[in-house]
């Protein structure tokens, strides 16, 4: 009902706007005045809308970033990220330069040679030092930019170090699972079509370097200054692995594995003690209190920044970046995944979407029955038998 009487409303608008019109031109006919004609008066009263713009806009811009800027992500918390920044600043420093002086001149011109009766605009139909100036200086800016962008995409880009630590981040509708190389830093083999109740990454049980592995959901644990590089996997649609402290980002692909290296330098702890991060969540807090809700503390966050689904919002894990000797206590309270799945979980578990997902695989419904057996072994089995049929 309401959306209808929107419609009215917005077709009664109209309508009496184009009435409107007609009424100011009839009038403006009776006064012997052509209603197109622009005099003298209008041309002043629209050079002085152009001054007004010009004032009111760049009053505004200041307003929403003594307001609204100190609410911006804090300081960049990996190595490449304080490069990526520094780009991202210079770029920002010429592009507000530029814009700032060609704003000003184009309202203040507009303002200053408003038409007036009489005069006359100069022809001036070319000049070669002018074409020289607007086309070298751009150009030799540009290439400034350029050539500092592209020294930093390869700096970011890099191959990793060989004794990187490799964290594999598994993404699908809609939750990230990250799974730790173990001892050896190495990544066990995986399969999509191992996928079971039991075994959500399909990981496979015959890869030697797979059997340390460590599976872990909801908390992603880094060491400081210690190089991570993550290999991303997806089970169902294109997702984004979105670390927006660490400036980096990565689409995760169903059917390829794409990668991304970076070095955290700052700590959850130290990120807490800073006075920009105090003074957001100083805010966040007061707001939420406001609501009724528990306070929180700031936490690094990998999102996903593809719209991926209808609870795309709610793919995200925490990060926490921590000494060496924090995360080793921490890395030894888990256990291997072999190790944990000892006992696996009944199959009736199986969440809806992961049977959607070997729907998607190809996988026949009679032999996927089969390897619901609440037995990771026997699962894997039938899934491998599967595979091997399917080949043949
Ligand atoms: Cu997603």
């Amino acid at each position: 009902m309401i959306k209808f009487l929107v419609y009215v409303a917005i077709i009664l608008t109209v309508l009496a706007v184009g009435y409107l019109v007609r009424v100011f031109e009839l009038a403006s006919a009776l006064k012997g005045k052509k209603s197109e004609e622009v005099t003298e008066k209008d041309n002043r009263t629209m050079a002085k809308i152009m001054l007004t713009f010009l004032v009111a806009f760049f009053a505004f811009v200041i307003w929403q970033l003594t307001n609204y800027g100190w609410r911006m992500l804090p300081e960049a918390a990996s190595v490449h990220g304080k490069e990526l920044d520094w780009l991202f600043n210079f770029n920002m420093g010429i592009l507000w330069f530029v814009f700032t002086v060609t704003h000003i001149l184009l309202f203040y011109f507009a303002y200053k040679y408003y038409g007036r009766a009489g005069q006359k605009a100069t022809y001036f139909p070319h000049d070669n030092r002018l074409e020289m100036i607007w086309t070298v200086i751009p150009a030799i800016v540009l290439a400034v930019i350029v050539i500092y962008g592209i020294k930093t995409w390869n700096h970011i880009t890099a191959v990793a170090d060989p004794n990187t630590q490799i964290i594999e981040l598994y993404s699908k509708q809609f939750d990230w699972t990250a799974r730790y190389a173990g001892g050896d830093n190495v990544l066990g083999a995986s399969n999509y079509k191992l996928i079971t109740a039991t075994n959500d990454l399909g990981m496979d049980s015959t890869s030697k370097e797979g059997q340390d592995d460590i599976v872990v959901k909801n908390e992603l644990h880094l060491v400081v200054n210690k190089e991570v590089e993550f290999k991303f996997r997806s089970r169902d649609v294109i997702h984004s692995a979105f670390f927006p402290h660490f400036r980096a980002q990565m689409n995760t692909v169903p059917g390829m594995t794409t990668m991304l290296h970076f070095t955290p330098t700052i700590t959850t702890a130290e990120m807490r003690q800073k006075p920009e991060v105090i003074k957001q969540w100083t805010d966040i807090n007061r707001l939420r209190k406001e609501r009724g809700e528990k306070p929180e503390e700031f936490n690094y966050v990998l999102l996903c920044n593809k719209i991926c689904g209808n609870s795309h919002y709610n793919m995200q894990m925490t990060i926490i970046v921590e000494t060496q000797a924090e995360y080793d206590k921490w890395i030894a309270s888990k256990k291997p995944f072999y190790a944990e799945k000892g006992t696996p979980a009944p199959t009736e578990n199986k969440p809806a979407d992961i049977k959607e997902s070997e729907d998607a695989a190809g996988t026949a419904d009679a032999a996927r029955d089969s390897i619901k057996t609440g037995n990771a072994q026997e699962e894997e089995a039938a899934a491998r038998k599967l595979i091997q049929e399917k080949k043949n």
